[in-house]
């Protein structure tokens, strides 16, 4: 059964497995599959300026392996759009406290019938409901825009689209909602909560963490 998981700093410690597959999934489908060379590393791991403990993943993990996943990071802080792709900004980079950029999103080969897709794109909602996060930038090819209709998300383009290694992108901000939630989880076939959230016990409370839905 694949459930998504929260990972943050303060619980990173309980997934340092699943954190490396990530790492490497990312190699393998940015680098080997999308072809992003520069992102290319002998090692095998995809790990860039800010996998860092502002960094929060959701991550689809299904009987310990790794499935799907994606990355969250605080816009307050130099993020990809400030530091790499400013010139995909018309106006104003957003950059507040409830705003997130979002990067790194993929499913595994196997798994990409749509399903684990949408389960992902609820929890990216779900969780950005719960913190108090008011939308998402990012920046994607512009086949995201098709597909992000499908699922309800309400989006607005930052820029004008440029070619970036060959294919059109644009940089946009996805509004968080109920309504968009709901309209994901009907098409992930969720009827509520779905985020896992590992908690580190406490010393006053030593034991096996808990699950919180
Ligand atoms: C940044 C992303 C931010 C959100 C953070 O009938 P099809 O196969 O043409 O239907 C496809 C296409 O319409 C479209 N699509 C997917 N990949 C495409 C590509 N490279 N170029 C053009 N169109 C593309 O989506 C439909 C469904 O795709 P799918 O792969 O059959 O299934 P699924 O389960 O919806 O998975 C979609 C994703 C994007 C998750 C999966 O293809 C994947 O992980 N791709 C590699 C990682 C990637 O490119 N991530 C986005 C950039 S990060």
């Amino acid at each position: 059964m694949t459930h998504i998981h929260v990972i943050t700093s303060d619980n990173r410690g309980l997934y340092e497995d699943g954190i490396q597959q990530f790492y490497r999934l990312r190699h393998q489908i940015f680098v080997e599959e999308r072809g992003w060379t520069d992102l290319s590393h002998s090692n095998g791991l995809e790990i860039d300026a800010y996998d860092n403990e502002h960094a929060v993943y959701l991550l689809a993990i299904d009987a310990g392996r790794v499935v799907g996943g994606q990355r969250l990071y605080p816009t307050l802080l130099p993020h990809m759009i400030s530091d790499v792709f400013p010139h995909l900004v018309q106006r104003n980079i957003p950059q507040a406290a409830d705003v997130l950029e979002w990067t790194r999103y993929f499913v595994v080969k196997e798994r990409r019938t749509g399903r684990t897709d949408c389960r992902l794109l609820a929890a990216m909602q779900e969780y950005c409901l719960e913190n108090g996060i008011s939308e998402v930038t990012a920046v994607v090819e512009m086949w995201w825009l098709p597909r992000w209709q499908q699922t309800g998300f309400k989006v607005r383009p930052l820029g004008l689209p440029q070619i970036i290694e060959g294919q059109p992108c644009i940089a946009a901000a996805v509004e968080i909602s109920t309504a968009s939630l709901e309209h994901v989880r009907k098409l992930a076939g969720l009827r509520g909560p779905s985020l896992i959230r590992h908690v580190r016990p406490s010393p006053s409370h030593p034991g096996m963490p808990h699950v919180a839905a």
